[in-house]
């Protein structure tokens, strides 16, 4: 039987990749250094590209594959697809919202409690042999603090709920302003940074957002204030973050996204009032796994002519 040939931007989980074999013949840019050559190759076979949250598709990449009418992506964040020279090319899009919410509101869990307790430098002390000889520094508390969420979708609401059952006070800012909830609304990110112990990025990256979290917002926030990303790291201008952090003009920041992934500035790993992690707040067995599926359904559903899952709007 004949497959559909599909390109795969970067390899997903193996069980991803096996179930995907099972109905297409994967071409997987990933695999070779040669793109060009790649493309060059498959360019008359390729309806559809499969990508993720970090590679998304470029212009360069949609330019090269003149048949391409779908771009499915493993992620929610479409901010490394090239939005609008789909839209000109009419090539649809998808991503994967509402399954990776959960655990990415609960990485901002984490990433505020282990920041705000010093939960990894306490973990290297014990590991070190240090317990009893070192002089520990008090943390800082979290439950009843006051919590303000950059970005009220999805994310936002769901680490809202969570931080309500830490006795949070919860505000936020968006550039809607929302009559469905109760949390208090900030007309701007520097008057909500003002009014949070801990200011959490939850986001869309985009034109707009790029660098929205300012030496501004970074000085209402305040020299005990901490900074969560579980968004994108083009929302915060890092060079200004890293700078306040070296001089703890903030308390301190635990990141899961950065400027520049994987290479990110080795400046972070210096600091002591950092938490870092390697962009893994969708990375459960659960999560990924739907979030392949969601991607197959998509990708099923586009070659069977029928309604996308989850269309993303391009224009
Ligand atoms: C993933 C993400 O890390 O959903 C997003 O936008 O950035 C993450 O969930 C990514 O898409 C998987 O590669």
């Amino acid at each position: 039987m004949h497959k559909t040939d599909l390109l795969v931007v970067v390899r997903y989980p193996e069980a991803d990749m096996a179930e995907l074999e099972r109905h297409y013949t994967l071409h997987v840019l990933s695999d070779t250094t040669d793109h060009a050559a790649l493309l060059a190759n498959v360019e008359p076979l390729i309806r559809a590209v499969a990508t993720n949250g970090e590679a998304g598709a470029g212009a360069e990449l949609i330019d090269a594959l003149p048949q391409l009418e779908i771009i499915v992506s493993y992620g929610v964040g479409v901010d490394a697809i090239d939005l609008a020279h789909a839209a000109k090319r009419g090539i649809r899009v998808t991503n994967t919202p509402d399954v990776l919410t959960g655990d990415v509101a609960d990485m901002g869990m984490g990433l505020m409690l282990a920041i705000a307790r010093h939960i990894p430098g306490n973990d290297r002390v014990v590991r070190d042999g240090q317990w009893g000889k070192a002089t520990l520094p008090l943390a800082t508390r979290m439950f009843g603090k006051r919590l303000g969420i950059l970005g009220l979708g999805r994310v936002g609401r769901a680490l809202a709920r969570r931080a309500a059952a830490f006795d949070m006070s919860i505000a936020y800012h968006d550039r809607v302003h929302f009559n469905d909830t109760g949390y208090t609304y900030r007309e701007n990110a520097v008057a909500l940074a003002r009014d949070s112990d801990f200011l959490v990025i939850c986001a869309a990256a985009d034109r707009e957002s790029h660098a929205s979290v300012s030496r501004e917002v970074l000085d209402a926030l305040g020299a005990d204030g901490i900074l969560v990303n579980i968004a994108r790291g083009s929302i915060v201008d890092e060079p200004v973050l890293l700078d306040y952090l070296t001089t703890r003009r903030i308390r301190g920041a635990a990141l899961d996204v950065f400027w520049n992934e994987p290479s990110i500035d080795p400046g972070f790993a210096e600091l002591d009032n950092v938490v870092l992690q390697p962009h893994r707040s969708s990375a459960t067995v659960e999560t990924r796994a739907a979030m392949g599926q969601l991607v197959r359904e998509n990708l099923r559903a586009f070659f069977e002519d029928e309604p996308l899952v989850t269309e993303y709007p391009t224009h």
